[in-house]
């Protein structure tokens, strides 16, 4: 199989990688190299010339690497080229390697051969996806981690504990009288201690989930409070317009700044009002939709003003950071009245760091503090396989304390088969095709 491994779009440099037991012979007619292509030493680069395979036409000159299975990616024999970065030229030579006998890569389909071939598991490989869609340092650093098989390690270390734990209990049901089985006593202690452990690393998943996916924040108010003013503010840019015009933000303009490690999706709306006009009717649509789909709003108002109550009780029971902008200002007593408001000038940029210090620490609410010992990065999929984990766990302890040993067993049995899920034991075809299916091309 061939992919370009690199993005499309004019660039110095375009890998195009072929895998598989005949990746060499493939590639092979389309080089010209001082030794044949079948004699190159492993994991050495060596330049080359591309040739068309019919005429013996230069088409570019490119480093070429052999990787000889199995101390390659995928396990398999791969050969990478590094052409010149044009699209154009990239798909010419991937369509002379297919021409050749490869066939196309489907995304993820080198990192799947590299699971199915047992150079990854499954927690490891979905890794590489959560890597390449790191979007600040410390999504970086969890991905990292993650990839190095830190957490596949821990869930290893607990599927060992509940196979010896199931087999210690399983003699117990088998030879009651014989006292040679695990006590059950014991067993419980060691559940506790599992169950503990499990409800760490799934708090500590959510948090890593926060850090990969980010957080979205909108700016409402009503109409000329300063939201588009305090977006600009806040991205260092002038995203959207500003003007004395109440009604001028329309459509929702949206930027990204990072915050403790978070990528933060600001959205500025055109704020909650009476519309005037159906557009605006639209735009305010949309500025509920917007609120509905954040995590956290930023409540305006402009500061000279009596704030309107209207926005203040939609927006009751949603987390939120009210802003008391315009603070440069005279101060409406009312609005003075409004309680843990953070005032803010975009014209002096007054208490603009303090209302950043602030939305630092909601977000870090979400995601757990920067450099939080314990973070772990997870899978939606491995997520929802350790919520089910720990159900199974607290099932088994509950088991243990009443039930019949068999109960016990069931739920252990069914935890011992997350752990392996997460790990890619005994999964299925489908669940392969839906994890995969999300990595780009050529990965
Ligand atoms: N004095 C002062 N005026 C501001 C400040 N922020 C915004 N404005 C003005 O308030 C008006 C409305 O601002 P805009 O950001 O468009 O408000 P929006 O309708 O809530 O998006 C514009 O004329 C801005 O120049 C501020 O911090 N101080
Ligand atoms: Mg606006």
């Amino acid at each position: 199989m061939v992919a370009v491994a690199t993005a499309i779009g004019e660039s110095a440099i375009g890998v195009i990688r072929v895998s598989g037991p005949d990746a060499i012979a493939i590639v092979a007619p389309l080089l010209r190299t001082a030794i044949p292509l079948e004699a190159f030493p492993s994991h050495r680069l060596r330049r080359v010339a591309i040739v068309d395979a019919k005429s013996g036409e230069r088409v570019d000159e490119a480093l070429c690497t052999v990787m000889r299975s199995p101390r390659s990616y995928t396990a398999e024999d791969v050969v990478e080229l590094s052409c010149h970065g044009s699209p154009a030229l990239l798909r010419l030579v991937t369509l002379s390697i297919v021409a050749g006998g490869a066939r196309l890569a489907a995304p993820g389909e080198f990192t799947r051969r590299a699971f199915l071939n047992g150079r990854l598991d499954l927690a490891r490989a979905e890794a590489v996806a959560l890597m390449i869609g790191a979007r600040t340092d410390r999504a970086v650093a969890l991905a990292a981690r993650a990839l190095a098989g830190g957490f596949s390690d821990q869930v290893r270390a607990l599927r060992d504990e509940l196979v010896d734990l199931i087999a210690g209990l399983e003699v117990t049901l088998d030879f009651p009288e014989e006292r040679v089985g695990l006590d059950v006593e014991a067993a419980r202690v060691i559940v506790t201690r599992l169950r503990a452990e499990v409800e760490r690393w799934l708090a500590a998943a959510r948090h890593g989930r926060v850090v990969h996916d980010g957080v979205t924040v909108a700016l409402v108010g009503p109409p000329n409070a300063g939201k588009s003013s305090l977006l600009n503010a806040l991205l260092g840019s002038d995203r959207a317009i500003v003007s004395p015009v109440p009604g001028t933000t329309r459509d929702i303009v949206e930027g990204t700044i990072a915050l403790a490690g978070v990528p933060v999706r600001l959205l500025d709306t055109a704020g909650i009002d009476t519309p005037r006009d159906a557009i605006e009717a639209e735009g305010i649509r949309r500025s509920r939709r917007a609120m509905q789909e954040s995590d956290l709003l930023l409540l305006v108002f402009d500061g000279s003003m009596v704030p309107d109550p209207h926005v203040l009780e939609e927006t009751a029971g949603r987390a939120r950071l009210v802003v008391r902008a315009k603070s440069d200002l005279p101060t409406h007593p009312a609005a003075a009245a409004l309680r843990d408001a953070a005032p803010a000038s975009v014209v002096t940029s007054g208490g603009m760091d303090a209302l950043l210090e602030r939305l630092t620490r909601e977000i870090e609410r979400c995601a757990g503090a920067t450099g939080d010992e314990g973070m772990i990065v997870a899978s939606v999929r491995q997520i929802g396989l350790l919520e089910t984990l720990l159900r199974a766990l607290i099932a088994a302890e509950a088991a243990l304390a009443e039930a019949p040993l068999e109960a016990a067993l069931v739920d252990l049995r069914e935890a011992l088969a997350c752990a392996g899920a997460i790990l890619g034991v005994d999964v299925g075809d489908a669940v392969l095709d839906r994890i995969f299916s999300m990595f780009c091309l050529g990965k």
